[in-house]
């Protein structure tokens, strides 16, 4: 029984309220009717919040051009999807755009709400979906982005994520058991060494993990026994999050499962925050203030109890044991004679053209496959020998680098105040603008990985970078600018862990300098000047 149903009504938050009085999903049903109707004329909560359930999320700054949050499991999508999503904005002329996020996944802009039923019959003809993308449902399920081509991998991610997003969504076309949660919820499998998905961010996160002790007859029944079989599976992380009021790491469930085990485990621990989080205060309602109220062992209890079964004991350590790698350039595939490789694309933002591009690259060098990954870039698998040397005179390749500046390859960057009304600073034009200022400056002798987001819900995820920049309100000479917070020691890959606070409020103005001087002390980064002199 949930939550929703037990408190009285009087006490319900207003999202939970009009949850109760209609489901979210229920959306689904009432399209064409929107369309006819336009936004103008539509019910205001189902034009601000339920039509989020499928997707489709109100702009209150540009009011009547709609974004639309695909689904992409695992970050992939083929070259006929792309051209779908291409022709989508492309109908928008200049409104129309997309990016790409930082869950690897997609969404469109400049979208009309009378259009709607014929793009969900497009998006149906190719298997695209953007169900349940939004709002109190699980979002995109981030796996390895070269999960298959990578020699050194350990685990083959992409089925499994299909698997739960298919659990979950029912095939795309919607679930109501989890269309009801008490909040977003966010699911990442990693199937390398290098934590490609920032499994610690996750509120769901499975990590590789080899146990031994255990012999075949026990994987399932949940007891262990003494024999020394080194069987591979995940260890699982809980409660990871950001959120403006509170920041936290994922931590260890103390259990382990085998692949097979994976779907049902993030099943039974939906169920139990599904009907047990918190719903009373919105900015308590992420898994980890319910853990916070049970005590991890209390949690884990209670998913064993939905699971049927005991979870074993997590494998004492996991296979996260090495630098994250950023995939930009060229890579040899673990099959003989094909390769990868990851384009550039500048702070996520396409065109239709671009989209357009990308597939036409993916059909004539590669498979036709097209891959994201959680820094907003493109991965293109599959380039045989012969075809890569005419992949590398590309033109496309002078838009969409593969050997990027120092702080342009790793530069991550939310939406900002171009489309999102939270935005307390406008984010992707300033970063490209003033990363650029800083190459033309400095040189490097490593990446710097530089992160932006717009205010402090951290989509942008300035805790996980180098140097993470946090839209505010600052003040200069006396008057009210826009500024930021500086974030710094944020660690990825192995022995991951959040970056905090270290400057507030420093005027995007100044921001220049400032990062200048944090480049140079920190960093290692060299003046130019500095650097010509040094080597002669
Ligand atoms: Fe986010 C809300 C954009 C990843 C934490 N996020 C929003 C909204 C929907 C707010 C709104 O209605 O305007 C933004 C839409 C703006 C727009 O027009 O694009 C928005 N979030 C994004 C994206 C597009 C940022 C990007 O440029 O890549 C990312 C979409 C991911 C996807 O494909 O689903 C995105 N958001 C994240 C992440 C990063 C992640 O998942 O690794 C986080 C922090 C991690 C987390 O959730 O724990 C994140 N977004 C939030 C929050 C704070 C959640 C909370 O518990 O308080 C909000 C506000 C909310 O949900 O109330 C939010
Ligand atoms: Fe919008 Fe804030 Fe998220 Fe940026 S961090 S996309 S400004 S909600």
């Amino acid at each position: 029984m949930t939550d929703t149903a037990t408190t009285p009504k009087a006490s319900l938050n207003k999202f939970e309220k009009f949850k109760a009085e209609k489901d979210g999903l229920a959306i689904k049903s009432e399209i064409e009717k929107i369309a006819s109707l336009g936004w103008e004329a539509m019910d205001e909560t189902d034009r601000d919040h339920r039509l989020k359930w499928v997707g489709v999320f109100f702009r209150p700054v540009t009011p009547g051009k709609f974004m639309m949050r695909m689904r992409m499991p695992n970050g992939i999508l083929t070259s006929d999807q792309m051209r779908v999503l291409a022709e989508v904005v492309q109908r928008y002329g200049d409104d129309g755009n997309a990016d790409i996020t930082t869950r690897q996944n997609i969404q469109l802009r400049g979208i009309r709400i009378e259009d709607l039923p014929h793009i969900f019959n497009k998006f149906h003809a190719v298997g695209l979906t953007s169900v349940q993308s939004g709002m109190d449902n699980i979002r995109n399920i981030t796996g390895d982005p070269i999960a298959g081509l990578d020699a050194d991998e350990l685990y083959d991610t992409r089925e499994l994520v299909q698997q739960i997003q298919d659990m979950l969504t029912n095939k795309g076309e919607g679930n109501r058991e989890f269309s009801n949660l008490p909040r977003k919820f966010n699911i990442a499998i990693a199937g390398g060494r290098d934590n490609s998905v920032h499994a610690e961010i996750n509120d769901l996160a499975f990590v590789p993990a080899f146990k031994e002790g255990i012999g075949d007859w026990v994987l399932g029944g949940g007891e262990e026994s003494s024999t020394h079989q080194k069987v591979f599976g995940f260890n699982v992380l809980v409660g990871g999050f950001f959120s403006a009021k509170r920041c936290e790491a994922a931590i260890p469930l103390n259990a382990w499962v085998t692949a097979e085990e994976v779907v049902a485990l993030c099943r039974a621990v939906l169920e139990v925050y599904r009907d047990n989080g918190l719903r009373a205060n919105r900015l308590k309602s992420r898994l980890m203030w319910l853990i916070d109220e049970w005590g991890i062992d209390k949690f884990r209890a209670e998913v064993e109890q939905r699971l049927g079964k005991s979870l074993l004991y997590a494998a004492p350590k996991d296979e996260i044991d090495w630098e994250k790698r950023d995939h930009i350039g060229v890579y040899k595939q673990k099959q003989e004679g094909l390769n990868y490789v990851g384009l550039h694309i500048p702070v996520g933002r396409l065109y239709a053209e671009d989209m357009f591009e990308l597939a036409r690259i993916a059909d004539v060098y590669g498979s036709g496959e097209i891959r994201m990954t959680v820094e907003q870039n493109i991965i293109i698998p599959n380039i045989t020998d012969s075809r890569l040397k005419t992949l590398l005179t590309d033109p496309l390749l002078e838009r969409f680098s593969l050997d990027p500046g120092a702080l342009t390859r790793s530069l991550v960057s939310c939406t900002g105040a171009q489309f999102c009304n939270f935005a307390l600073i406008e984010t992707k034009n300033r970063a490209l603008e003033m990363i650029k200022g800083l190459e033309a400056e400095l040189t490097f002798t490593r990446p710097v990985r530089i992160h932006w987001t717009g205010c402090p819900n951290s989509c942008g995820q300035p805790q996980v970078a180098d140097i993470g920049l946090m839209g505010t309100k600052a003040r200069k000479n006396g008057k009210a600018v826009e500024g930021v917070d500086i974030y710094m020691g944020g660690k990825v890959g192995k022995d991951a862990h959040l970056g905090s606070c270290v400057q507030k409020g420093i005027p995007c103005e100044d921001l220049h300098l400032v990062l200048r001087d944090l480049l140079i002390t920190n960093f290692g980064a060299k003046p130019r000047q500095e650097a010509l002199v040094s080597s002669q």
